[in-house]
């Protein structure tokens, strides 16, 4: 809320902010800096007596030209980036009106007169001349900053601290500046190289922004002072095989078999993808020989959608490092101008930055501004001035800064590095260059800007730019110049000759996959997991979960059910799904595998059956009996997530890929709106492991089933992931009991390989009291992929299959029809699904009439996945009972929606 106007009512009020306006006026709000500046004009009697009091202006009003001057400070500190010289082909921008000394009524004839600088330069006095030169310098040079956004004045104070005193230039030493050109030669050695040797061939070129690999060796090297070990980083695809090249130091022999038109890779498994997809692992080396270890994620070609991943990693990776200050694993991101603006996933990464369950300590963001994406104009990709204007919503500061200029953007880099780590908080590197080529190597550029492209055409390399400024500076000789540029080139060909050769004799003695860091793990079994557990350990379990120390005051209703619960132990009571759930998070625990559960209003659940943190009706505590099951135990680690599904799956899944040792569940509100989050699903949960043998244990709880609340709150589009399933990639559940729970997510942490899990979760099974299971049942039984009918003997004229909360409808259905001779069989795992049990099941019912019968519609559910494998298993073609096919998966009536489940269950006993 901006603060109130001037009234006659706050006169102390203004009196206060008067006196700290001529302090600091940036200490205040716009708002208020204009009141004072119209109110120190009107009391001298308006512009045109200043104008006359103007030659001898500093005796009679040095207080108002002094408040001049520090608005004059102010401005550029908040605009001054308007007029920095960013672009790299364009001139610099023509002078900001707002910075004319007019603006604030000071001519020429002030421009000697010494004015006190306040904050700036840390205090002192200086002539305005000299004042607006190194404001200029500052603010106006090849680095533009915005950081006036952020509301902290301390935050503020510190970057004009590091900025304000060396006016924003670089002061490398010499041995910086020639790893800097090196860098340079490097970049552009190792395209060049890739551009002639496999022409034609896609490898989204760096050229015209190679200053990236500067940048991120300057990001390498400065880590160690910070105590950083680890930087995690995601990027799309330009310039990434530079990257994994010349800051990863990836194999070039490897880089180069993957580019051969013949490159088999030697996967055991899997699909593959294309080479500027594939993540990468190094420990590399600086030269103060210190060891940083760089870890790039894979990515699909979904722009953007690689962020919420990488913040999960990292999260993850600083568990494993115990780094709990988060200042020793840091996520690096790399976006494209005009992604950064346009996927909604950015802002969406950025809102949970801060947030507790999410928080990784600050994100290092990139982007490499070519100003351009695809064909699409800056003017066509956005409606904000900046690409980077999202980042302001969590005060992130700005520096946009000139590509051509590689030392200030090794400065800028290292300043952001910094940054991070004396706030942790985010910060965003805006490196405006061009992109020499098309979007791709065979893509023309003049089609679509023929004029740029003339421009960017008869524009030197970076390289060429720097290596002139470091001769004309006598930094370096020209021929040592010229014997830095051919280093990298006699490497590459050695590389490239190398493969060939190899290829020539068909050396497949060479390990799988050697060069890559790709992992590989056993295959999918149905061998039972060990998930039962120790009739004692469960009792610990029930009596952490059912006791509350005296000093809190659970709501009655809570009180209550937890009282139910408890009388599991004493009286046998059954058990509901959410105590079998929180009891396979239980013993998980206390049998030390840490558990992580994020979604929206997870602590409750959604539908007020979980109530994993309770709260105290007195004074508003915390307490969550999971977490306090009794020492030894791991850690339970809960949180209600910000309302996205996107980021917030995405970062639950990046978490599960590098902490496998954690059970990582992420909850959908309801199944429907996991939609929001399809681009997560079908790039990396789906298919991760097909394309980079990546592994996740994931698992997706998406709440399911047709009660009659409408389109967007019945199904979870169970079909959608079935379609989705092939090779064993994933594991659709859909759960009847208790038991199948507990079992189904101990699972997840009992086997040799990881599977992702999509649990089409229950509603009204909630509080059904036909869905319960016995202590029994945890303590001996195991997961059942397919649950035959307890009662049926193999005569039954019909057999019915089904799948989840439908089968208790069935069953009602069955004991009000008199003659329904019918077994009612569930498939719990759709996949991969049992075959050899469902052969069993054939085998057994023979001679039955065949139905499936669901409660979604004939286009939805498991119908169109299950029915030919039914008919192949049986022999023949199963009969449909179900909703008809629709365009919305649900109706919006009630009544409609009774009439529909009277009708498929009618059909289902008499099809
Ligand atoms: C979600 C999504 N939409 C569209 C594309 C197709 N696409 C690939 S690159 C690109 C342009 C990206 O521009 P920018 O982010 O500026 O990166 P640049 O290629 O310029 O480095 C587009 C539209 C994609 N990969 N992902
Ligand atoms: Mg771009």
């Amino acid at each position: 809320m901006s603060t109130p106007f001037a009234t006659p009512y706050n006169a102390a009020l203004i009196d206060e902010y008067y006196q700290r306006w001529l302090d600091d006026p940036a200490s205040l709000d716009a708002q208020w800096r204009a009141f004072f500046e119209g109110f120190t004009l009107a009391s001298s009697g308006g512009p045109a007596a200043l104008r006359a009091a103007a030659p001898n202006c500093d005796a009679c009003l040095p207080e108002k030209k002094q408040s001049r001057v520090d608005s004059l400070i102010f401005h550029y500190r908040s605009i001054g980036h308007l007029e920095a010289d960013l672009d790299p082909l364009g001139p610099p921008p023509p002078p900001e009106p707002r910075l004319a000394l007019a603006e604030y009524e000071l001519g020429e004839a002030d421009l000697d007169l010494p004015f006190n600088v306040g904050h700036y330069l840390a205090g002192g006095s200086l002539k305005l001349r000299d004042l607006v030169a190194n404001l200029s310098r500052t603010y106006c040079g090849h680095v533009g900053v915005e950081y006036i956004h952020i509301q902290d004045t301390e935050v503020r104070r510190w970057l004009q601290s590091r900025m304000e005193p060396v006016f924003n230039q670089p002061s490398f030493t010499r041995a910086q500046k020639l790893r800097i050109l090196s860098r340079l030669h490097k970049a552009e050695t190792f395209e060049r190289f890739l551009h002639t040797r496999f022409l034609g061939q896609k490898r989204f070129s760096l050229e015209g922004g190679e200053t990236l690999i500067p940048l991120l060796d300057s990001l390498v090297e400065f880590s160690p002072a910070l105590g950083i070990k680890e930087l995690v980083l995601g990027m799309a695809h330009r310039g990434r095989l530079t990257v994994l090249a010349s800051v990863f130091r990836k194999d070039y022999a490897f880089m180069f078999e993957e580019f051969s038109e013949n490159y088999l890779p030697d996967t055991v498994a899997g699909d593959g993808d294309v080479k500027y997809h594939l993540g990468y692992e190094n420990e590399v080396a600086t030269t103060s020989g210190h060891k940083v270890t760089l870890r790039m994620a894979s990515n699909p070609s979904h722009l953007e959608v690689v962020d919420p991943v990488v913040e999960g990693k990292t999260r993850a990776r600083q568990r494993i490092l115990g780094d709990t200050a988060r200042k020793k694993v840091v996520p690096v991101l790399i976006h494209g101008d005009a992604a950064f603006a346009g996927q909604g996933v950015v802002a969406e990464t950025f809102n949970y930055s801060q947030l507790p369950g999410y928080y990784t300590g600050g994100t290092v963001h990139i982007v490499v501004n070519n100003q351009i994406g695809f064909t699409t104009a800056p003017k066509e990709a956005r409606s904000s001035r900046y690409c980077t204007d999202i980042a302001k919503m969590i005060e992130a500061p700005i520096f946009h800064v000139n590509g051509d200029h590689p030392e200030h953007v090794c400065m800028v880099a290292e300043l952001a590095l910094e940054f991070r780590q004396q706030f942790g908080r985010d910060v965003v590197i805006d490196m405006y260059c061009y992109r020499r080529h098309g979007h791709n190597e065979a893509d023309e550029p003049a089609f679509t800007q023929p004029g740029l492209y003339r421009r960017i055409a008869a524009h030197p390399f970076i390289s060429e730019l720097y290596s002139r400024a470091l001769v004309a500076e006598g930094t370096l000789a020209q021929p040592e110049a010229d014997a830095l540029k051919n280093e990298y080139l006699a490497g590459l060909e050695e590389a490239l000759a190398k493969v060939k050769k190899a290829a020539q004799e068909k050396a497949d003695a060479k390990p799988a996959l050697a060069g890559s860091t790709a992992r590989f793990q056993p295959p999918y079994s149905f061998d039972p997991a060990p998930t039962s557990v120790p009739r004692e350990l469960l009792e610990k379990a029930i009596r952490g979960l059912t006791t509350l120390s005296d000093t809190f005051h659970p709501n009655p209703k809570i009180k209550r059910l937890i009282e139910t619960r408890a009388k599991a132990l004493t009286e046998n009571h059954p058990i509901d799904w959410a105590f079998g759930e929180s009891l396979a998070f239980a013993t998980l625990l206390l049998e030390q595998t840490p558990v992580r559960l994020s979604g929206q209003d997870v602590e409750r659940g959604t539908f007020s059956q979980r109530h994993c943190v309770l709260t105290d009706v007195e004074t508003d505590e915390k307490y969550s009996p999971l977490k306090n099951l009794g020492a030894p135990q791991a850690q339970f680690c809960v949180y209600n997530s910000t309302l996205s599904e996107a980021s917030v799956l995405g970062f639950d899944y990046g978490y599960s890929l590098d902490y496998p040792s954690m059970l990582c569940l992420w909850e959908a509100q309801f199944g429907d709106f996991a939609n929001g989050a399809q681009s997560v699903i079908d790039q990396f949960i789906a298919s991760a492991e097909s394309k980079w043998q990546r592994h996740s244990g994931i698992v997706m709880l998406l709440p399911h089933g047709y009660e009659g609340q409408g389109p967007e709150h019945s199904s979870a589009r169970l079909e959608r992931y079935l379609q989705l399933c092939a090779e064993n990639n994933l594991q659709v559940c859909n759960l009847t009991t208790p038991a199948q729970i507990f079992h189904a997510l101990r699972r997840q942490m009992r086997r040799d390989f990881k599977k992702p899990l999509v649990v089409m979760s229950p509603k009204s099974l909630l509080r059904n009291p036909a869905a319960v299971s016995t202590l029994d049942e945890l303590t001996t039984g195991q997961f059942q992929e397919i649950l035959d009918d307890p009662t049926a003997k193999g005569t039954e004229k019909r057999i019915i299959l089904c799948t989840g909360k439908v089968y208790y409808d069935l069953l009602d259905k069955r004991s009000k029809t008199p003659d329904a001779s019918a077994a009612i069989v569930r498939i719990e795992q759709l996949y991969p699904l049992h075959t050899e049990r469902l052969a069993q099941i054939a085998a057994k019912y023979a001679s039955a009439r065949l139905v499936w019968c669901q409660e979604e519609s004939q286009n939805n559910g498991a119908w169109s996945f299950i029915a030919p494998q039914l008919e192949a298993l049986f022999g023949r073609k199963p009969l449909y009972a179900g909703r008809d096919a629709s365009a919305s998966p649900a109706v919006g009536a009630l009544a409609l929606h009774k009439l529909e489940q009277a009708a498929l269950l009618q059909q289902a006993f008499s099809v």
